[in-house]
């Protein structure tokens, strides 16, 4: 990719780091931005540039794509948690909606108008029946949840920003990531934290979890990221992209695998503190346009991200305990 250069937006986050070594990789250039008071600790080690930028303020973002031009933005920065969402709905779509804009609003100032990735999830289509699955980009959007709410207006703006201004903006439907260093607020992040925390004596032997029977389309985020560089590489402006494995997984199966991957003895309890005011049942991607754009599958197992999940976690743990 010689001559592009990435702007990540929100790269201290989850999925931030993973995308800046996985275009650095595929021969991108790479910038990042950060909160003020984020760490930058996730991301140092990536010898990259990294700017403090909030989206929330229009002109420090405008300022900033001036100063850098980037080629193609990675627009990740979120309040990416549907249980925050619940509790602080006002704050979501501030961050989430206007913030979004702001990129865009930003992006359309260039002199030379970048492409723009803008990262949204498959919360967007909310319950969906049977007969919809596996749901492809033409599935109506019907989100359940505040956080969903504000991931389809992100999306529909960005369309709408493509087709009137005729504007660079892919859409990108993220379907449930998981991998080494999720934060715990997830399903499957908390469930390694309890397990390690079982391993090490420092919780009762006992997992609290939520909704187990709920179906979803878990991606290794190393196959994410790899899905999001080869969108900016050979995606079509102006259209919604599905990233996901094309077939779900229970919860309890993941929680299964998690459990037979420890040695602990673990018993497993229901807590309702856990349960979400709305939960969809099922939920499973269409591919079909992601890999035929980029010829794109997922290469990761479920259990070798668990195994790499789970290592992470001890790792965390011993350090926090100041053991090599
Ligand atoms: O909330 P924090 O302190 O963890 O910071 C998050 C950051 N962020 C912001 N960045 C700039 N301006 C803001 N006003 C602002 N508010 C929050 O965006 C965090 O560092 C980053 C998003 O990372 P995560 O929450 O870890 O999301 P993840 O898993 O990396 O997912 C990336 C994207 C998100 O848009 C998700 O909604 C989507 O993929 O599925």
């Amino acid at each position: 990719m010689n001559g592009e250069k990435a702007l990540i937006i929100g790269a201290a986050g989850f999925v931030g780091r993973y995308l800046i070594s996985r275009l650095k990789a595929d021969g991108f250039t790479v910038a990042a931005t950060k909160l003020a008071n984020e760490s930058a600790v996730r991301i140092s080690e990536e010898c990259i540039p990294v700017f403090d930028l909030d989206i929330s303020d229009a002109w420090a973002v405008r300022t900033l794509l001036n100063e850098i031009k980037p080629t193609c933005v990675f627009h990740l920065a979120a309040q990416s948690s549907v249980a925050l969402s619940w509790k602080e709905p006002a704050l979501t779509v501030d961050i989430n909606v206007k913030g979004a804009v702001n990129v865009l609003e930003a992006v359309r100032a260039m002199t030379k108008p970048a492409r723009v990735l803008l990262i949204g999830s498959s919360e967007e289509y909310g319950a969906v029946s049977p007969a919809q699955l596996p749901v492809n980009e033409e599935t109506p959007l019907r989100p359940g949840n505040i956080y969903a709410a504000t991931k389809a207006a992100q999306d529909m703006i960005g369309a709408i920003y493509a087709e009137a201004y005729g504007m660079d903006v892919l859409m990108v439907r993220a379907f449930n990531h998981i991998g080494p260093g999720q934060s715990p607020a997830f399903a499957v992040g908390d469930f390694c934290l309890q397990t390690v925390r079982i391993e090490e004596g420092l919780q009762e032997p006992v997992i609290r979890v939520g909704n187990l029977s709920a179906e979803r389309d878990f991606t290794d985020v190393r196959d994410v990221v790899r899905a999001y560089s080869l969108l900016a590489q050979r995606g079509k402006g102006g259209l919604a992209y599905n990233v996901g494995s094309g077939r779900a997984l229970s919860i309890q199966s993941i929680l299964d695998m998690i459990l037979r991957a420890s040695k602990a003895d673990i018993r497993v309890e229901r807590d309702e503190a856990r349960f979400r005011p709305v939960d969809v049942p099922l939920v499973e991607a269409d591919i079909t346009r992601l890999s035929q754009a980029t010829g794109w599958r997922p290469e990761i197992s479920v259990e070798d991200t668990i195994a790499d999940t789970l290592a992470w976690q001890r790792a965390q743990t011993n350090k926090a305990k100041g053991i090599k």
